[in-house]
């Protein structure tokens, strides 16, 4: 344990954060105006546990992956203990289950909100299978993610589908053993441009409270339009015991997928202010899940992830800093700059030198980064994978 207090609370923080990585972050992805391969990407599901087992070996705090089910379940349960088996070959352990209920050609008019009693079942039919294969899994997690919505005025029963919605989020909750959790996450927009049945923070709110107690909010940070003040909704949330999980990534413009904290770290860093300040005046710490949701199309993915951790401890860190005392002082006083300096001071401090410290202690690489360059992972991977992502096929058309 370092002796100085800042550095103690530092490692205070290091020693109680992980981060859950998405299995298709590791994979070839794009936009809709076509896709890049990338020669060492993961195209298996194996390949994406190994790529996610590197990032948790030089960074520590990467031990789970979360999983879609029908990007890594083929055989759906039955592809359970094969998966489980992977995971353990590479040091990680099966994360948070995601249903698909957008791909398929019956959900072209939606999932849950479907007019279509037969598809409407169909979607809580494959939520419901993949309640077990959380069950099967050992994951706490189910995470719902909908695509639903319209494209048109008057197209859609906007309060019907809300009611379908509540009929079929209550029965996948009747469904959860009692550890499970399912989280209901929203976004404004797309792939539907008029209305999203999930559309925003409220919503998803009052589905997971008439769902039932074991159903909470998923806060993903690209899921809102500009400017929205994220850790206001955080702090809300936390106050009605509502915020089930994040997938974190960064934005600049709409559902951008970037790399965490690289377009506005301190939005990162006042989102985990909001958790440490709730945490310090409830003396409870918050039932949180920390998920990556990132996609990258240009970068290197591994090197990606391992960049996000990095930056996600470094920003947790910061957070850890801030006086609560004095910033209650400045606050009740309504000394704004004291108040407003008092969180930037946190911010602006150089952690770094203090996670380096950990990191020996921990028995962990010092740089996670270099190691890994230095390791050869990625010349073997690229080596390895190269023919077979070559001749896969880079457009949507
Ligand atoms: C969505 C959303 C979900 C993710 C899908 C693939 O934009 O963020 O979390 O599962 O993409
Ligand atoms: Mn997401
Ligand atoms: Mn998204």
């Amino acid at each position: 344990m370092p002796t100085n207090s800042q550095d103690q609370k530092i490692w205070h923080a290091l020693d109680g954060f992980r981060i859950e990585l998405p299995s298709w972050g590791f994979a070839n992805t794009g936009t809709r105006f076509g896709k890049f391969q990338q020669a060492a990407a993961a195209t298996t599901t194996e390949e994406k546990l190994s790529d996610a087992g590197q990032v948790h070996r030089f960074t520590g705090c990467c031990p789970t992956v979360a999983v879609h089910v029908l990007w890594d379940f083929p055989d759906g349960k039955f592809s359970v203990p094969e998966v489980m088996r992977m995971a353990e070959r590479h040091g990680v352990k099966i994360g948070a289950i995601n249903p698909n209920v957008f791909q398929d050609q019956i959900y072209k008019h939606g999932s849950l909100g479907n007019p279509d009693l037969a598809i409407r079942r169909a979607a809580l039919q494959h939520i419901l299978d993949c309640v077990d294969i959380a069950t099967a899994t050992g994951s706490r997690d189910v995470s719902l993610w909908f695509a639903d919505g319209s494209n048109y005025p008057g197209t859609a029963n906007i309060r019907h589908r809300r009611h379908w919605f509540e009929e079929g989020l209550a029965e996948a909750h009747r469904h959860l053993q009692p550890n499970q959790r399912l989280l209901i996450e929203y976004k404004p927009f797309e792939p539907a441009f008029y209305h999203t049945d999930i559309a925003d923070w409220g919503m998803a709110f009052l589905l997971s409270r008439s769902a039932g107690p074991q159903a909470k909010v998923l806060v993903d940070t690209g899921h809102h339009y500009q400017a929205t003040n994220i850790e206001q909704i955080v702090a809300w949330l936390l106050s009605e015991d509502m915020l089930g999980g994040f997938h974190f990534n960064d934005r600049r413009y709409a559902d951008d997928d970037l790399t965490l904290g690289s377009i506005d770290p301190y939005q990162v860093f006042r989102i985990f202010h909001e958790i440490a300040l709730f945490e310090r005046e409830t003396g409870r710490r918050g039932d949180i899940a920390y998920m990556v949701d990132q996609s990258h199309n240009l970068k290197e993915k591994t090197e990606e992830m391992i960049q996000t951790a990095v930056t996600a401890q470094e920003l947790y860190s910061k957070a850890a800093l801030v006086d609560h005392e004095a910033l209650a002082g400045y606050q009740s006083k309504a000394a704004l700059v004291d108040a407003e300096e008092c969180l930037k001071e946190a911010f602006a401090t150089d952690v770094r030198p203090a996670i380096r410290e950990w990191r020996k202690a921990n028995g962990l690489a010092v740089e996670p980064l270099k190691a890994f360059r230095e390791s050869g992972y990625l010349e073997r991977a690229t080596r390895e994978r190269g023919d077979k992502n070559r001749a896969s096929v880079s457009s949507y058309a």
